[in-house]
């Protein structure tokens, strides 16, 4: 069992360039709790934000993705108690996110989580709430938590899975518990559920299971799997540059529209084909891609453009000019009851829309998983070219863009001028509808496109934007260390 490393030196988490300032944080922090909660501090664990480049909206269908931890991060300091089992949480943006009380309501229930409102302790609570579901405590111990996260929230860099993994990390390292980073990792990514986003695993995955300088191939099926993907060894070396629209992307608010609503259409798109290509019933496309093509002599990729061309076969016309279909006709389609479609698929997590748009969701879900696979094979190569990886994430972002429709003007905005300025490869990271774009271009280059960004886009768009807003907004940035509890403070 692979355990959450503990490193005693921060130069096993970050890289050589950001120490002082993390050691700053660090003990800022650590002085921080013990003057708010009157206690020395007891442990600190850390969980980082990802980035993704390649592999978007298709992890939740069950395709592999390829992302990869950043330096940004969340940290939670900590202390415990016998004396009760309540859990005092405080965030060093007392300002934005104030301190927040309560308690353990037993092994069954363990906390309530309302996902009704935006609440930030519900993050904690998620992970909280994952972890002592599976220990079945009869007395967690009492918790005192300072926060403290650089992971812009609504950035498309999974400011919420670092919270999440941190806070079960802290949970298990309160209560001495013994755990694997899989097992973590799974755990993480059904208690994130609990906030009301029915989101996929990526971003919990890369959270935990990353390593320094290596990016991280995820695979969901048949069981969590992930493997350590080397980046090309380039001359000049190759860099990426994450800018953040600053355009938020909030999630939780525009699930019923966005990210919940394209759940649905994929699972209806994986009925559709099952139905019609004979199979049995089933959830997502990677089930209809695996029942398919069991015994089939094409390679992984070749499947792909032939499940494309069937797609393309069977999807009905729809009535609509090309926005989808209604419900009745989804229901009609898969011979099933829309009332019945509304309870499986429309409940637990909501949905509003008139139409299914579910051929654009399957080409797009189908192409993408298949550039995941080219993505790493490149990457695996002795000759790797960073112009067949950017053009497969230009090609990423056309399809998140026209097909998946999960990009917006700003993000479109900033890829096309990233292009101009020597990036191979530009698109969006996460979710999208706004949050982080990636861009993938050479270390010399490095200077000279962050600053093309930094005047054609933000200075243009955010005329008050300052200096130091512009620097948190657009960075470079390298493959860093997943998950870790950090002893030496
Ligand atoms: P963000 O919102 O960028 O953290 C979300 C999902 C991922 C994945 C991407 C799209 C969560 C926690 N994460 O990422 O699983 O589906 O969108 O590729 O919902």
């Amino acid at each position: 069992m692979t355990c959450i490393p503990s490193y005693d030196s921060l130069d096993k988490i970050y890289d050589p360039a950001a120490l002082l300032k993390q050691g700053e944080r660090y003990n800022k922090l650590v002085s921080q709790f013990e003057n708010l909660h009157g206690r020395k501090a007891e442990f600190v664990v850390r969980s980082p934000g990802r980035v993704n480049l390649i592999g978007e909206h298709i992890d939740y269908c069950g395709f592999g993705v390829l992302p990869m931890a950043i330096e940004r991060d969340v940290i939670i300091v900590g202390a415990t108690t016998e004396e009760d089992t309540q859990v005092r949480i405080s965030n060093s943006n007392a300002s934005k996110y104030p301190t927040r009380v309560f308690d353990y309501e037993g092994k069954e229930k363990v906390v309530t989580i309302d996902s009704s409102v935006l609440e930030w302790s519900n993050y904690f609570k998620c992970g909280y709430k994952g972890m002592l579901e599976k220990f079945q405590l009869d007395k967690p111990k009492g918790l005192f938590l300072l926060v403290d996260g650089t992971v812009p929230a609504g950035g498309g860099l999974s400011s919420s899975a670092a919270f999440v993994c941190a806070s079960a990390l802290a949970v298990v390292t309160a209560n001495k518990l013994n755990i694997s980073k899989t097992e973590l990792t799974e755990i993480a990514i059904v208690a994130e559920r609990n906030v009301g986003v029915n989101s996929g695993g990526m971003d919990q995955s890369a959270s935990v299971l990353s390593e320094k300088d290596f990016a991280l191939h995820v695979e969901f099926v048949p069981k969590l799997h992930t493997s350590l993907v080397p980046l090309p060894k380039t001359s000049p070396k190759l860099a990426f540059i994450i800018a953040n629209t600053l355009v938020t992307a909030d999630k939780f608010v525009t699930a019923p529209r966005n990210y919940n609503l394209r759940v649905v259409e994929t699972h209806m798109a994986a009925l559709f084909l099952a139905k019609v290509l004979g199979l049995p019933s089933v959830d997502t496309l990677k089930e209809v891609y695996d029942l398919y093509y069991k015994d089939s002599p094409l390679s992984e990729v070749e499947r792909f453009s032939d499940l494309l061309a069937k797609a393309a076969e069977h999807f009905p016309k729809d009535n609509t000019n090309g926005n989808g279909y209604t419900l009745a006709e989804v229901a009609d389609m898969l011979d099933i009851p829309p009332q019945q479609i509304q309870d499986k698929y429309m409940t637990r997590f909501p949905v509003e829309t008139d139409y299914f748009r579910l051929v654009q969701r399957t080409k797009h879900v189908l192409s993408e998983a298949s550039r995941v696979i080219e993505f790493h094979k490149v990457c695996e190569s002795a000759d790797a070219s960073l112009k067949t990886l950017g053009d497969l994430m230009n090609a990423s972002q056309d399809s998140c863009r026209d097909l998946f429709m999960c990009s917006c003007p700003e993000i479109n905005q900033v890829c096309e001028i990233a292009r101009k300025n020597g990036a191979f490869g530009s698109r969006l990271s996460g979710a999208g509808w706004g949050g982080s774009t990636v861009h993938l271009t050479t270390e010399d280059n490095v200077p000279q496109l962050i600053e093309a960004i930094k005047n054609e886009f933000y200075r243009k768009a955010y005329p008050n934007i300052t200096e130091e807003e512009l620097d948190d907004a657009i960075i470079s940035t390298k493959p860093c260390s997943g998950a870790a509890i950090f002893t030496g403070f």
